[in-house]
């Protein structure tokens, strides 16, 4: 991929081949203390066409060129031009393969950005995607370069016993002075993001897994010393993974080993390098003592995730990387159908339309806004959002609901069938589902190319004397940051007509305007359509936009009592929450705009009623009644306000409704509390986790009652288990702050597990999310704690993070002091790591919302960070963009 002359944005325009096509790769990583020496072989060939003098253009990142042979000849110094960011060959044969020798010698020790090949408490590990591979050596460091690779690793074999690469375990052996080494080979064409390294004194949890064609796959999950046991969840994920990916997809695992090691310094989640992921170890290690539910979930789905890329990721890649959705989009759909079908299908729903909510809509919606398939970049590390992985997500899920389950099943088959082996683009994809079903999705496609959150807007007419219901539907997309168009796009809408009896109706619908209507689908193709229900014997309650079957914003003139109806009938139960979910943020949207100090209740009798009858109704599943009774989050209250949001206003107002509800429901409460007592041996299954859910919500109703923390401090001194303890110290820590009780819990918690950095990170992230003023005092303090360090990144996020995206109030603090600790702490991180620096500096793009105060003083910010000299690329783009 080019870099326009200005050398900073990349356009999807101008994607070109490579003029040389790489055969194949053999390296030698020779691993010492302090440096480490890369010996590089590739094989390649002037593809044909190319002119006979164009020269071989190779990408670097801070690399230093030891030696260049060609065909085992040394180059004369005229034949090549090296600096740290490129290679550049020229004279190399018109026709037939040569092979290119390329020597370097880098430190991972001194690597700080986590790209390329760094150390991790001693353990060598690279992360190669996006471009980090040009940091190992010269290369052709593009998705759309594939080839097999043969690694040979060697280390001293006291510090480095286990040395891991890609593809299947070949040769190893010993050396001279206590070295040794191992040979891997991947046989399958991949692209160098693709590519890993790991070497160092590691313990192993071994499995094996029989794939439906009777091979056995050994399985290893590679940890620290002394954790392998913590692996024991992961790795049944893991076996699960690969059953579900052949029911489901017809999916085999196509290796003799599937290795995973677990990282305590790692910038992402994890990666899927094929046949040896490598995870933040965050998504690897826990047991009941140090991990809650949430974590047992993530893990569980990151696990899923990186597996699932073996297919769609690894066997079929991105052409360029505007082409990311293709991967992200369709393995965060499959990893999400997998949770859906191992635990409760509408609670994993909910869970993760609150997640599209939190961080897709704000971006969609604001000035980091891009098309799910962007179209420039100047860098590429900031494309890793919300908008290509779960939006992405939300678009295949829409292919599957327009297309039903054999028709998205068809379309699947021939994506693998057609694109095994290859690097793809999203219209490749698309031509697929297309091909397979004989339908036409070029109106759909614009999903892919237009930014911006379409909204929904729904009115009903009920027509009396004709027994009749009209329900117009009218879509529009307003032209924002991206810039991008703004034509109608293909909504499919899951509805029902409810009746009083809880029932859906089964009355004829005629369309007129721009429509069609399928059995319970209404897929909106114009501007506006009205579908006009007949033979109805009494007025329905529309359940629209049922799973959230498209990505809108939905404006639906809905009375509070249709709303509340149907919260109790929808035989929808996902509508049934949205239903709740609605009432409390339209509840808290508009007392939310109204002065501080105002004391209208923000909720009334009614909708409070309705919320405790789902709370208290034992025939619903207990983890769908804890997602009833989560609030909306503060920041989302906020993204509804839109404009002049007062962010202690907002604060204040959702601390009523919970005061309103909790003292309303303190029976109820009580009750659940008492029914819901914790299990004897502790189980991390869906059903379970619903249960404790349900149990610390009841706890953080009583508690806000009571306005008092001894049930809270009882929990935590009796918790059997990590989500009950955090659960208790959490309400300790935001309710009751600087209580008595609230300080020695704290004390406890740190002596507890201060071995652990894992739950080290939960008693940071803690004490950054408290919801007051003095919060940024205390996180300024917490900064200078000896355990605090800018060079791990799950800290980082843990307590800068933390702080500046889940605490509003101590964030957006009247006076600025919270925008200038996060600003100063960016600066000081950009320079040790720019991926980091840049993901957190995207809490600062909602400034335009906030009331006049605060948003000068969030631009300012902005702008002194934008002027701050020799600012990384990542973070000079975050910056910039958000000042748009
Ligand atoms: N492909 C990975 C995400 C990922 C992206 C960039 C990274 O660089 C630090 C690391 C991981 C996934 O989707 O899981
Ligand atoms: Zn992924």
């Amino acid at each position: 991929m080019q870099r326009t002359e200005d050398g900073q944005t990349v356009k999807l325009a101008d994607y070109q081949p490579t003029d040389f096509i790489l055969r194949g790769v053999k390296m030698t990583l020779m691993l010492f203390e302090g440096y480490a020496d890369v010996s590089t072989r590739l094989t390649l060939e002037r593809r044909q066409g190319v002119l006979a003098d164009a020269p071989l253009n190779l990408d670097g990142d801070e690399l230093v060129l030891e030696s260049i042979a060609v065909d085992g000849l040394t180059l004369e110094p005229s034949r090549y031009e090296a600096t740290p960011e490129s290679l550049k060959v020229t004279g190399l044969p018109e026709v037939g393969p040569f092979e290119l020798a390329i020597e370097t010698r880098i430190v991972p020790e001194q690597n700080s950005k986590l790209m390329g090949l760094y150390r991790s408490n001693g353990i060598w590990c690279t992360q190669c995607e996006a471009e980090g591979f040009r940091r190992i050596t010269y290369f052709l460091d593009r998705p759309d370069v594939l080839a097999p690779y043969l690694v040979r690793i060697e280390a001293d074999k006291a510090a480095a016993p286990v040395l891991l690469s890609n593809g299947n375990p070949v040769d190893s052996g010993d050396l001279e002075g206590g070295r040794h080494y191992a040979v891997w080979d991947d046989p399958f064409n991949k692209p160098s993001y693709l590519f890993a390294v790991v070497a160092g004194d590691l313990d192993l949890l071994p499995d094996e897994f029989v794939t439906m064609s009777g091979r056995t796959v050994t399985l290893g999950i590679y940890t620290e010393k002394g954790r392998a046991a913590q692996a024991a969840y992961a790795m049944d994920a893991l076996k699960r993974s690969m059953a579900w990916d052949e029911r489901r997809f017809g999916r085999e695992y196509d290796l003799d080993v599937f290795n995973v090691v677990a990282i305590a310094d790692f910038n992402m989640g994890a990666m899927e390098n094929k046949g040896l992921n490598v995870f933040n170890h965050k998504y690897v290690l826990l047991d009941p003592d140090i991990a809650t539910d949430t974590d047992y979930a993530g893990v569980e789905t990151v696990i899923a995730h990186e597996y699932f890329h073996n297919w769609t990721g690894n066997r079929i890649t991105c052409r360029d990387w505007f082409q990311l959705c293709l991967k992200e989009g369709l393995t965060v759909y499959r990893d999400q159908e997998f949770s859906a079908d191992e635990r409760e299908r509408t609670v994993q729903r909910i869970g993760s339309v609150r997640r599209l909510k939190a961080h897709q809509f704000p971006e969609d919606q604001g000035p980091l806004q891009h098309p799910v398939r962007p179209s420039e970049y100047r860098e590429i590390n900031n494309f890793y959002t919300a908008t290509v992985y779960d939006k992405g997500a939300e678009l295949v899920r829409m292919i599957a609901t327009l297309l039903g389950e054999a028709g998205f099943r068809a379309g699947m088959d021939l994506y693998f069938d057609r694109h095994d082996g290859e690097a793809a683009t999203i219209e490749a994809f698309v031509a697929c589902f297309e091909d397979a079903t004989g339908t036409d999705l070029s109106q759909f496609a614009l999903w892919y190319s237009q930014a911006g959150t379409p909204t929904l807007t729904v009115t009903e007419q009920w027509d009396a004397d004709q027994r009749r219901h009209a329900v117009t539907l009218r879509q529009s997309l307003s032209k924002g940051a991206a810039g991008t168009g703004t034509e109608p796009m293909v909504l499919p809408l899951r509805f029902g007509l409810v009746g009083g009896n809880g029932e859906d109706s089964d009355a004829e619908g005629h369309v007129t305007g721009g429509a069609e209507l399928k059995d319970d689908l209404i897929v909106l193709n114009g501007t506006e359509a009205t579908v006009t229900f007949t033979g109805l014997a009494d007025r329905p309650y529309l359940s629209v936009l049922r799973d959230f079957s498209a990505p809108v914003t939905l404006a639906h003139e809905q009375s509070e009592a249709a709303r509340i109806a149907l919260a109790r009938l929808d035989p929808n139960l996902f509508n049934r929450w949205r239903a709740l979910d609605d009432l409390l943020a339209n509840g808290l949207t508009e007392a939310g705009r109204r002065p501080l100090g105002d004391a209208t209740p923000p909720l009334g009798a009614p909708v409070i009623e309705a919320l405790l009858a789902s709370a208290g109704d034992d025939s619903l599943d207990p983890a769908f009644r804890a997602q009833a009774l989560a609030m909306p989050g503060e920041a989302d209250i906020a993204r509804q306000i839109a404009e002049n949001v007062d962010p202690d206003r907002v604060h204040e107002v959702v601390e009523a409704a919970r005061l309103a509800i909790g003292t309303k429901g303190l029976a109820i409460f009580e009750r659940l509390r008492g029914s819901l007592a914790p299990d004897a041996a502790f189980s991390p299954d869906a059903a379970s986790a619903g249960r404790r859910a349900l149990a610390n919500a009841a706890l953080g109703y009583l508690s806000a009652a009571r306005g008092e923390p001894s049930d809270a401090l009882a929990q935590y001194e009796t918790a059997g288990n990590m989500t009950d303890r955090l659960g208790a110290l959490a309400i300790l820590v935001h309710r009751f702050p600087g209580a008595e009780g609230t300080e020695a819990a704290l004390g406890d918690f740190y002596r507890r597990f201060e071995a652990d950095d894992l739950v080290l990170d939960k008693w940071f992230a803690l004490q950054a999310a408290a919801p007051y003023h003095g919060a940024v005092e205390t996180v300024a303090r917490l900064a200078e704690h000896p355990r605090f360090t800018m060079r791990n990144p799950n800290r980082v996020r843990a307590l800068v993070g933390t702080f500046a995206a889940g605490n509003q109030v101590g964030f957006h603090r009247a006076d600025g002091a919270g925008y200038h600790f996060v600003a100063d702490k960016l600066a000081e991180l950009d320079r040790i790591n720019p991926q980091i620096a840049a993901r957190i500096a995207t809490t600062f793009r909602a400034w335009r919302s906030f009331e006049a105060s605060r948003r000068t003083k969030l631009a300012e910010t902005l702008r002194q960070l934008s002027e701050i000299k020799g600012l990384s690329k990542d973070l000079q783009d975050i910056v910039d963009r958000s000042l748009k």
